[in-house]
């Protein structure tokens, strides 16, 4: 069943030539979840020392191809969702791809703007906004946390509306606020405890965490602050020649 075999003298390094010939059976001939051979066995079927072919284990291990559960072995994990940065909504995203999106309402309130979130939202402090904190979920299971800012006054009663059934963005629309522009910060995080918990991750797994600033012509219409499950998503960008 082995696929290909380890060219000892090739210039690829030897756990790089083993992560090609496991990711071609995870990719080809795996279920999600399905064990992996275990890296004694890997060892063994290519002739590899147990050092090569736990390297090779353990980038698939960090790159969130395979995890590990104790003293259980290793395992196919479930493809990421591919997300192309562009303006597009979560629920617009999820219908896409034939995912059903779904929202748990963590609470809606309005708040008087800090000097910080009047910068964000280019509102003077003290101004009311909005904020809408909601999981997001695809097909029932968590994906996102999303913290969304939006000047209330832009939107007046937005908060008595149900926002689990229904498009932020969509609802927006119904304002005459049609997102035009978009600019977003990506950095890595790592979830504390409650966002961990709402995720349905153990705490201190890695997550990204997205700053999203949305314009309607030249009105500010959303802040957002999201965290995203890194094990279930990987994001993509498309890249022009600078001008
Ligand atoms: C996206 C946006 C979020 C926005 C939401 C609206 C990011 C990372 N995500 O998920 O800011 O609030 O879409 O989704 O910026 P909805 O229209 O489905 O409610």
């Amino acid at each position: 069943q082995a696929l290909t075999t380890i060219d000892a003298r090739s210039p690829v390094p030897k756990y790089f030539q083993l992560r090609e010939i496991l990711l071609d059976l995870i990719e080809n001939e795996l279920t999600v979840d399905a064990p992996v051979p275990s890296e004694r066995e890997l060892a063994a079927r290519y002739g590899l020392s147990r050092m090569t072919a736990r390297q090779a284990v353990e980038h698939l291990v960090s790159e969130g191809r395979l995890y590990r559960v104790q003293g259980k072995g290793t395992f196919v994990a479930r493809p990421k969702i591919d997300m192309p940065l562009r303006l597009t909504s979560f629920t617009e995203d999820m219908r896409a791809r034939g995912l059903t999106p779904g929202s748990r309402d963590l609470g809606r309130h309005e708040i008087e703007a800090t000097v910080a979130l009047g910068r964000e939202l280019s509102v003077e402090a003290g101004s009311p906004v909005y904020v809408i904190e909601r999981l997001r979920t695809a097909d029932g299971v968590p994906m996102a946390l999303e913290r969304s800012h939006i000047p209330a006054h832009l939107a007046p009663d937005l908060l008595t509306e149900s926002l689990v059934e229904r498009s932020l963005y969509d609802l927006l629309a119904s304002y005459g606020l049609v997102l035009d522009r978009g600019e977003q910060v990506i950095e890595a995080g790592i979830a504390d405890s409650n966002d961990a918990g709402l995720l349905g991750l153990a705490p201190g797994s890695a997550v990204l965490l997205l700053q999203r600033h949305c314009w309607a012509g030249s009105v500010a219409v959303e802040y957002a602050v999201s965290t995203y499950r890194a094990d279930r998503y990987q994001l993509r960008a498309s890249l022009d020649i600078a001008s």
